[in-house]
């Protein structure tokens, strides 16, 4: 595996890659161009900008974290051939710059849905966290309003306040999709880019829906072994495979997240890895934070996750995932350096112990 940190680009993100350089074990990352809009085709001339940047700082690209669909394509509306278009476009400038490995998400309005941005924990830090009686209570025309404030005057992915300006419009969009529709939209747009990505061999890893079920009544398909294996299988080419991400799949507890890892072998082309912490598992009154990455702070055992994707010889790319806030730092909600380097750190430590153990 090859251990990772996303970074925004260098008029987005708080942390610099002169930072990144400096965690031990990370030699390249996962970056986007964060200010073209969704639907545009990214330009030959971009990726290079971004790419030559990176380089000079002593790191490499590893994947693009995400190339985003736009939403003509999810609901399936008249115009999305030519959102196709661009998007074939996007990624054939990506192969051109050698870069082999695309993350996207498939979800309806929102990206992700958490109902704090900061919350306080014992030990003084701050987390992101969701609880089910929030969102309950909450019209999802306020959502964003809701934790907005929280942001520390950063621009969050999938919430960009031009597209939430529209969030009444893109409910509107979606009244007609349900599970099924999407399901056949997701596999309208996986066969029309499979022949750009055999081209240029790029892996393709869909993001799971965050949390990993429908809310406010839109659907969502990414969110279980079963609904991921019928995705592998509707477009059955290696190419057409998944981000694994422990802390998405996560927040559904029926998820038995090593025994998917090793149900989705040679299919993972990404992996984000991190903790939660449940505070209480009972449906109605969920209450979920993201804990530091280290097992004992959270939920899940971190060693059996990295064990699994050992067992299936995973060896993409890898990143810790939403840090806490600590040690005062001030920067985009779940993507501050400090809690994200310990949490690389860990993730090193766990990978080589287990690669130790199973060599001799
Ligand atoms: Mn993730």
């Amino acid at each position: 595996m090859e251990m990772t940190l996303r970074w925004y680009g260098s008029r987005f993100d708080t942390v610099t890659l002169e930072q990144i350089r400096q965690i031990p074990g990370v030699r390249s990352v996962i970056t986007t161009l964060y200010d073209v809009p969704v639907g545009e085709a990214w330009k030959r001339e971009q990726i290079r900008a971004l790419k030559d940047e990176v380089e000079a700082a002593g790191l490499s690209i590893a994947g693009i974290e995400s190339v985003n669909v736009h939403d003509d394509i999810k609901v399936g509306t008249g115009r999305r051939d030519e959102y196709i278009d661009n998007y074939i476009e996007s990624l054939e400038n990506l192969g051109k710059e050698d870069i082999h490995m695309v993350c996207y998400n498939f979800m309806p309005v929102f990206d992700w849905t958490r109902t704090e941005l900061a919350r306080k924990r014992a030990d003084g830090s701050t987390v992101l966290a969701y609880t089910q009686k929030a969102v309950d209570a909450i019209v999802p025309e306020k959502m964003f309003d809701s934790i907005k404030g929280e942001m520390n005057g950063t621009v969050m992915p999938g919430w960009e306040p031009e597209r939430m300006e529209h969030v009444k419009e893109l409910f509107e969009m979606y009244r007609d999709v349900d599970e099924e529709r999407l399901f056949d939209n997701l596999k309208y747009f996986l066969e029309r880019i499979m022949p750009v990505c055999n081209k240029y061999d790029i892996r393709m890893a869909i993001h799971p829906d965050d949390p990993a079920w429908s809310v406010f009544g839109l659907p969502r398909i990414i969110i279980n072994k079963e609904n991921i294996l019928r995705m592998m299988k509707m477009v059955d080419d290696p190419h057409n495979g998944v981000t694994f991400c422990s802390g998405s799949y996560g927040t559904n507890l029926q998820n038995d997240l090593p025994d998917m890892i090793r149900s989705l072998k040679g299919r993972i082309h990404f992996a984000h890895v991190r903790n939660l912490s449940f505070i209480s598992k009972e449906p109605g009154s969920l209450d979920f934070e993201e804990a530091a990455h280290l097992s004992s702070d959270g939920t899940f055992d971190m060693y059996e996750i990295m064990k699994a994707l050992y067992d299936i010889g995973f060896d993409g790319p890898i990143r810790p995932d939403h840090g806490r806030m600590i040690w005062g730092e001030k920067a985009m909600p779940g993507y501050g350096l400090y809690d994200r380097a310990l949490g690389a750190a860990y993730l090193n430590g766990l990978w080589e112990a287990i690669c130790k153990s199973h060599s001799k």
